[in-house]
Parts: structure tokens; sequence; C-alpha cells
């Protein structure tokens, strides 16, 4: 009994993060049918629809001439620790369209604060324009303070990370410049603190794959155009967690060892 107590406390005392609810999971939509256990019901604004075609996510719709629009596709398997480390990761591809000069056309990876979530997210993009691709990472933290930061890349298909630091609490972007294609090798991009989101222990966070664009003309995007595959959401051990760990085991190491004397001499 005092064993099973001793290692109650001692689990209570270094891993918060059993208590505390991660993101952990994934979808690699190979059934072509939206499981209803791990994605909400999607944000329609404007124009656009998610469906699980070929093996894969596809954003397909027609755009309204100079009306941006967008849908969120809502992760609601399980939520993001505030205090322990986590990761989120997603193929993704645009394809090569004849864009008209102000015409832009996008897929994302978002988290945000479930508490102010129109206003408190950040991730990071894959946006084509009429000047090719673009990777651009970003973060909102209030209605008027917005940062974006685009890098021109080749092709149109990438993987778009992002990661949350509980220790230092801050969201990370990265992102893959080939895809799935030859592993994931991830090129770090921006970081940002999220001190400005007022977060607490309590907090959690939650998670998007975000498709859409803005057309001076109609513009139907066609089945394969905006692709999304492979989503993989992955619960971290923070530093503290794994100096817990470490921890734990000596002291369970040297738990075992004093009851195996005690054992012994007893009887003996
Ligand atoms: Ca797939
Ligand atoms: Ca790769």
């Amino acid at each position: 009994m005092f064993a099973i107590r001793m290692r109650a406390v001692l689990l209570c005392v270094f891993f918060p993060c059993l208590v505390h609810a991660n993101f952990s999971g994934g979808d690699d939509f190979n059934d072509n049918s939206v499981d209803s256990t791990k994605w909400g019901s999607d944000e329609i604004r404007n124009f656009g629809t998610f469906a699980e075609t070929n093996q894969r996510l596809e954003f397909t719709g027609t755009m309204t001439a100079n009306t941006i629009g967008m849908v969120l596709h809502h992760w609601t398997a399980n939520y993001g620790s505030y205090t322990e480390n986590w990761s989120a990761q997603v193929d993704v591809s645009l394809s090569s369209l004849a864009l008209g000069s102000s015409d832009l056309l996008f897929i994302s990876l978002t988290a945000a604060n479930t508490a102010n979530s129109e206003y408190n997210k950040g991730g990071i993009t894959l946006r084509e324009t009429n000047a090719g691709y673009f990777i651009v990472p970003g973060v909102q933290n209030s209605p008027s303070d917005t940062s974006q930061l685009p890098t021109p890349i080749a092709s149109g298909i990438v993987s778009l990370q992002v990661s949350y630091d509980s220790a230092t609490h801050t969201l990370i972007t990265a992102y893959d410049l080939d895809g799935a294609s030859n592993g994931y090798l991830w090129t770090p991009s921006e970081s940002y603190d999220l001190s400005p989101w007022n977060m607490t222990d309590s907090s959690q966070f939650q998670l998007e794959i975000v498709a859409g664009g803005i057309s001076a003309t109609t513009r139907t995007i066609m089945s394969g155009q905006v692709t999304a595959d492979n989503l993989a959401v992955t619960p971290e051990p923070s530093t503290l967690g794994l100096l817990g760990l470490a921890v734990f085991a000596l002291l369970a190491t040297s738990y075992r060892r004093r009851h195996a004397k005690i054992s012994h001499t007893q009887l003996t």
C-alpha cells in the first residue's frame, strides 16, 4: 500500500502533464470520410468546402470576385496544453494557377488560444500569388497587432509545422521544402512570444487547417488544386517533464533497493 501511495505522490509531483490534456493523434484522410470524433463543423467564411477525397483533404469552391473567403477545418479530438510541449504538422499543396496581380490562394496550419481564437492565433501558411509561392509565418495578438513575414519558395508542395515550447511559452513555425518526400527536414521559420495572449496554466490551444483566398474575378477552385494530408499532432515532454522523469526513475530505483533490503532482512 505504501508503495502505491509513494508512486501516486511522485506522479503528482513530477508529472503534472498526466493530469493536463494535450494534443495527440492525427489523420491520414485515407477513408475519404470526415471523422466526427476528430473534426468539428467547418467554419465557412464566404465560400469554400473541405472534403476528404482521393485519400486527402481537399479544399474546393467558387470565389466571388473581390471577396476574400476561407474555411476553417477545426481539429476537435483534443486541445493543446499550455504547460506541456506539443507539435503539429501537415503536408499541403497548391496547384500552379494563372492568378491575377491582386489574387491569392492559401492553406495554413494555425493554433489559437481557445479563449480568444479570433485574435490570439499564429501559424504558418503556404501562399500562392502571381509572383509564385511563399511561406508566410504569422501571429495575431489583437485585432490591430498582426505580423507576417513572407519568404519566396520554389514549389507548391511543402509541409508545415507549428510547435509550442511550454518553458518559454513560444509558438514556433517551420516548413519542409519538399513536403513528405525524402523524410521530414524542417527549416526553422519564426518563433512568437505568446505573452500578449495572457494565457494561464489551465488555458488551451485549438488547431485548424485553413484554406481560402481572393480573386479579382469569379474563380472556381477544383479538386486537387488545394490539398492537405497526413496531419500529425504530437504531445512532447517538456524540459520539466523530462527532469521529473529522471528524478522519478532515481527515486523509484532507490525505493526498490531499500524495499528489497528490508524484505531480505525480514526473511533472514
Ligand atoms: Ca492520405
Ligand atoms: Ca521532406
